[in-house]
C-alpha cells in the first residue's frame, strides 16, 4: 500500500490573515498527525479520498494548514479567509466546527479557541453599544449593574410578573429580564408582558430617580423575532434579550443586523450542549467569540459560585476574551486584537444570592451584570426585600466594607446572609 502524503500539514507556515482554531483532539488509532491532516481536510477542501478538482492550483490555495503538533492533542490550524463567505457565521461554523467533530479520525475532537484576521473582523458590526454604552444608557458609572430574572421561570402571569418586576426595580435593581424560556406563552403573552412591564419600569424610574431596564425575551422565529423588537423599539424599551444558541447564529445576525436602537442581551441556554465536555465539541469561549463578532451588547459567562457547571479561571479567561481589547494568548486561547469590535459587558447568573457578591467582583470586576432569580424572590421578606439586599451587597463591596459588617446596619443584608450563607 502507497502511504498517503500529509499533504494539510505544514509545520513551517507562518500564518498571516487566515482564521485560526486552537483544537484539542485525542486521535482514534492512528497517530496524531494523520488525525490533524483529516481535521484540516475535511474542515477545507478535502473529503475522504482523492478528486480530481482537488489538485487544481486555485483549489490547492485554499487548503487549510495543520501548522502547529503539540504531543498533547493540541493542534493549530490555519483557514484561508477566503473559505469564508463574507459576513457568514452559519458558514464558518460549518467548516471549522461541522463534519469535523463527528469523524471516525478522532475519538474527541474540542474547538478551544478561534483568532479571528482583521479581513473578518471588518465584515461584521460587532456590538452597537458595549460596556461604555450600555453603562450611558444605564447612567450607572462604575459598579456592576444588579440584575434579576423574573422567578418562577415560567408560570406566572402578566400581572404578577409585572409587579414583580417593580418591586424588583424599586428595590434596587437596575434591570430585570425575562428567563429563557418565557416567550408569548398563553399565560403571558409577549405584548401584553411588554406593555405592563414597561409601564412599571417608567413607574420605577420616577419614584427612584434611576434608570431601568427591562429586558424582554424576543427569541421566537426569526420574522416574528423581528416584529416583537420593532413593538420593544416603538414602545420605548431600551433593550432586547434572545436564547443566542437556541435561535442560531443566522437569527442573531438578524436581529443585530436590523440594528435597532436597542441593546441586545446574550442569555446562552444550551451552550453546555456543546461546551461542557472538556474533550468535545465547542469551548464558550467561541461561542462567545462569535456572539461579540456579530455584535450582542452583554452576554452570560458562568459565575464559578453559583449553580451552573464552570470554574472561576475559565471563566476569567472569557471575560478577558470577551471585555478586552487585546486578548492575550494562554494554554487555551488564542492571541486576539478585536479592532473595531466594541467589548462586550460580561454578565454572571445561575444561583446567585447577595453572599456572592465579593467573590464575584473580587474575580470578574466591575465591569460585570451580577443577576439573581431566587437569590432576590426567595428572600425571606420577598422580592423586594430580595432587591435591597443585593444591592446593599454591591454598595458595600464598593465601599470596601466586609458583608458581615454591612449587615449590622442592613436588614435585609442581614437576612439574606442568614438565609443563604
Ligand atoms: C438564573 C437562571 C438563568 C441562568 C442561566 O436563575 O436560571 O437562566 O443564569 O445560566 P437563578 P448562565 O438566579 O434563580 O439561578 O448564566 O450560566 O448561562
Ligand atoms: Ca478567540
Amino acid at each position: 500500500m502507497v502511504k498517503k502524503r500529509l499533504d494539510f500539514i505544514d509545520l513551517k507556515y507562518k500564518p498571516k490573515n487566515d482564521l485560526i482554531c486552537l483544537f484539542r483532539i485525542t486521535p482514534n488509532r492512528m497517530s496524531i498527525e494523520k488525525a490533524a491532516n483529516t481535521v484540516a481536510l475535511e474542515s477545507s477542501v478535502g473529503t475522504w479520498t482523492k478528486v480530481a478538482g482537488s489538485k487544481l492550483d486555485y483549489v490547492e490555495k485554499l487548503k487549510a494548514k495543520v501548522f502547529s503538533i503539540k504531543r498533547s492533542g493540541v493542534i493549530k490550524i490555519a483557514y484561508p479567509q477566503e473559505l469564508f463567505e463574507y459576513d457568514n457565521v452559519p458558514n464558518i461554523l460549518s467548516s471549522i466546527a461541522g463534519n469535523i467533530m463527528g469523524m471516525k479520525a478522532v475519538k474527541s475532537i474540542r474547538l478551544e479557541d478561534i483568532h479571528l484576521p482583521k479581513s473578518i473582523l471588518k465584515q461584521f458590526k460587532g456590538p452597537k453599544y458595549g460596556i461604555k454604552g450600555v453603562r450611558r444608557i444605564m447612567k450607572i458609572k462604575e459598579r456592576p449593574f444588579v440584575g434579576t430574572i423574573i422567578k418562577p421561570k415560567l408560570g406566572l402571569n402578566t400581572k404578577h410578573h409585572a409587579e414583580s418586576a417593580y418591586e424588583s426595580w424599586t428595590g434596587g435593581c437596575d434591570i430585570v429580564k425575562d428567563d429563557e424560556n418565557l416567550a408569548s406563552q398563553r399565560f403571558n403573552t409577549f405584548e401584553k408582558r411588554l406593555s405592563k412591564t414597561l409601564e412599571m419600569a417608567d413607574k420605577a424610574e420616577q419614584e427612584t430617580g434611576e434608570r431601568k431596564a427591562y429586558l424582554i425575551n424576543v427569541t421566537a422565529e426569526t420574522k416574528e423575532m423581528i416584529k416583537r423588537a420593532q413593538l420593544v423599539e416603538k414602545m420605548g424599551g431600551k433593550y432586547i434579550m434572545i436564547d443566542i444558541i437556541t435561535s442560531g447564529w443566522a437569527a442573531v445576525q438578524t436581529l443585530r443586523e436590523a440594528n435597532f436602537k436597542l441593546a441586545i442581551h446574550a442569555h446562552r441556554a444550551m451552550h453546555a450542549a456543546f461546551d461542557r465536555n472538556k474533550d468535545h465539541g465547542i469551548s464558550m469561549m467561541v461561542l462567545a467569540d462569535f456572539a461579540r463578532l456579530i455584535g450582542v451588547d452583554q452576554i452570560h459567562i458562568g459565575t464559578g459560585i453559583g449553580k451552573l457547571e464552570g470554574k472561576i479561571k475559565d471563566i476569567i479567561e472569557i471575560k478577558e476574551e470577551i471585555s478586552k481589547l487585546k486578548v492575550k494568548k494562554t494554554k487555551k486561547r488564542l492571541q486576539q486584537n478585536w479592532m473595531n469590535i466594541k467589548p462586550v459587558m460580561p454578565v454572571s447568573s445561575g444561583g446567585l444570592h447577595p453572599g456572592h457578591v465579593p467573590f464575584l467582583i473580587k474575580n470578574l470586576g466591575k465591569d460585570l451584570i451580577i443577576q439573581a432569580g431566587g437569590g432576590i424572590h426567595g428572600h425571606p421578606f420577598g422580592t423586594k426585600a430580595g432587591a435591597i439586599a443585593m444591592r446593599q451587597a454591591v454598595d458595600a463591596v464598593m465601599r470596601k466594607i466586609s458583608l458581615e459588617k454591612y449587615a449590622k446596619t442592613h436588614v435585609e443584608l442581614e437576612e439574606a446572609l442568614n438565609e443563604w450563607c
